[in-house]
């Protein structure tokens, strides 16, 4: 089973920041920002390559209602899915980084 998985099934620890009955925002235990946030579906989805338009379609107000909540929402965020092995990403279950709380600089690396 992958790590987050273990963490939507309460097996590892997370500190949560939002939950419904199919995703789940928690704090990435090592922030590249003030505020870094994951967000995932509950259900394993391998990642953005591959995930269906409806579970997008009801992610989307559920990100939002993340940066609501850690009010965010005005200041502003940056959104980003780290896809397969070039795109960096580490864990194979879809997840969004939500980055802010401070301007961001852009690092095209
Ligand atoms: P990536 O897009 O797959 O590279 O991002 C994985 C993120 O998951 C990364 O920012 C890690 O700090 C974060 N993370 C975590 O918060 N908790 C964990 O147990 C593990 C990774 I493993």
């Amino acid at each position: 089973m992958c790590i987050f998985c273990k963490i939507v099934n309460g097996e590892i620890p997370n500190n949560t920041v939002h939950e419904s009955d199919h995703f789940l925002a928690f704090h990435d235990l090592y922030p590249k920002a003030p505020v870094h946030i994951l967000i995932i579906p509950k259900q394993h989805v391998d990642c953005f390559q591959v995930v269906s338009p409806e579970m997008m379609a009801d992610m989307t107000p559920f990100i939002q209602e993340v940066a609501t909540k850690v009010g965010i929402d005005q200041s502003g965020y940056r959104l980003i899915t780290n896809n397969g092995a070039d795109g960096g990403q580490e864990v194979n279950h879809l997840h969004f980084h939500m980055l802010g709380g401070a301007k961001l600089v852009w690092d095209h690396s």
